[in-house]
């Protein structure tokens, strides 16, 4: 077995929320900021201080290699992500990242020999918020997306990705894709879903994640006078919107049990009180864990902008900018997790996750694996999310202990 360190957990843990932390206690570190580029320095400080060879590739993934007795065998790779949404919270990738760290901290101070490297990574930009789309640093890292086409990724202010990195100085030298085959991945993070709480367990074992799609709509009106200009003859974008916002809503609960669907970005031009909206744009966010509902969603939000466009008298263009299939993780991994939650006698169940996350585009390279925490209230993506200390101790011990097992 290898054994936590608590306190130094519950430090670092403190320390690295600090960074980025809004008054609420939440975190708001969007990719590749000013905070982006502390809590990396922060990480970067302490994977030197475990002796541990860093490197960081073309779009700022941080990796570090902690070597095993045999340096010629494939790696264990484990990790998550430090970037956060606006205004969300401390545990969303970050535990996930800390508790990779302890358990490399952990190793060395028990001098665990393992046979297989172990190497450690922070991903960027997992949360998509201020580039879109999501998962950028994994999914560029395993051929998903091309490097050129990351780099060039604009944010609202029309910075690219290439000059954020530059700004925070993180874009480095290391080709972004794997240098050799790795033996497995292991990401631990917060279930943000309501189960385990419900059920009383503390670690979840992750069979899957849905399948996603994140759509863009503009809908196009005509900008007139909200006075003199006639009820019956105005073109109103801000209406079609929102016939389609409730739309969508109303698919959840259609076409399958799992829909779930999300309008989360909304924008209006030109946003005056005394003008009708002449463009609308918004954003649409919809996943089920069968990839044909969620090509079945697509379709159905197209058909309600052609609704909402005829009865108003608008028109509008879609595009979609992120579709990923739903993942089935590794039985191998799975396995072992099984066993080592198991062995640490946590309490645990599998389960099937909501959310998007890494593991998902490594999934593509080796064979990969989650393990989840509880989340209070199933909040997440919110300045409340929590998760209970002693619920964040079961998981470090599987994680540790799955870790230790993958590589040996
Ligand atoms: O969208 C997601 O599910 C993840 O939080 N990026
Ligand atoms: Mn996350
Ligand atoms: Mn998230």
């Amino acid at each position: 077995m290898v054994t936590i360190d608590t306190n130094r957990l519950e430090e670092t843990f403190e320390r690295y929320s600090q960074i980025g932390r809004t008054e609420n206690d939440g975190l708001h570190r969007l990719a590749l900021t000013d905070a982006d580029r502390e809590v990396r320095d922060a990480f970067v400080t302490d994977l030197e201080a475990l002796d541990v060879d860093v490197r960081i590739d073309e779009i700022g993934n941080v990796f570090g290699r902690r070597e095993g007795t045999d340096s010629s065998a494939a790696p264990v790779l484990i990790g998550s992500h430090l970037d956060s949404q606006p205004f969300g919270g401390r545990f969303d990738g970050q535990l996930g990242v800390l508790l990779a760290l302890e358990t490399l901290r952990a190793l060395e101070d028990e001098g665990v020999d393992h046979r297989r490297p172990i190497e450690i990574v922070n991903w960027t930009n997992e949360e998509g918020a201020r580039f879109k789309p999501a998962l950028m640093g994994s999914g560029t890292f395993t051929g998903e997306f091309d490097v050129e086409e990351t780099l060039d990724r604009t944010d609202a202010e029309g910075v690219t990705v290439e000059e954020a990195l530059e700004e925070i100085g993180y874009r480095g030298n290391e080709p972004c894709e794997p240098r050799e085959e790795y033996h497995a991945y292991l990401e631990l993070h917060i279930e943000q879903g309501p189960k385990l709480e419900e059920d009383g367990l503390s670690v979840g074992i992750v069979e899957g994640v849905y399948g996603m799609s994140w759509l863009e709509a503009t809908i196009y009106g005509d900008s007139d006078h909200a006075g003199p200009s006639p009820m019956h003859s105005r073109r109103d974008a801000l209406v079609a919107a929102a016939d389609v916002v409730t739309a969508v809503r109303r698919l959840s609960g259609r076409v399958a049990d799992d829909v779930v669907t999300t309008v989360g970005e909304l924008e209006v031009s030109p946003g005056s009180i005394n003008v009708i909206p002449s463009a609308v744009t918004l954003t649409i966010d919809v996943r089920s864990y069968d990839d044909e509902v969620v090509g079945e969603l697509v379709s159905h939000a197209e058909r309600e902008l052609e609704n909402a466009c005829r009865r108003e008298g608008t028109e509008f263009d879609l595009e979609e900018i992120w579709r990923i299939p739903h993942t089935e993780f590794s039985e191998t991994v799975r396995e072992v997790a099984l066993e080592a939650a198991a062995a640490v006698d946590a309490p645990h169940r599998e389960i099937v996750s909501g959310a998007g996350h890494d593991a998902s585009y490594v999934n593509e390279i080796t064979e990969t694996g989650m393990l989840f925490v509880p989340s209070v209230d199933g909040k997440t993506h919110n300045e409340a999310e929590y998760t209970e200390w002693e619920d964040v101790l079961e998981g470090a011990k599987v994680f540790a202990e799955t870790t230790r097992r993958l590589a040996a």
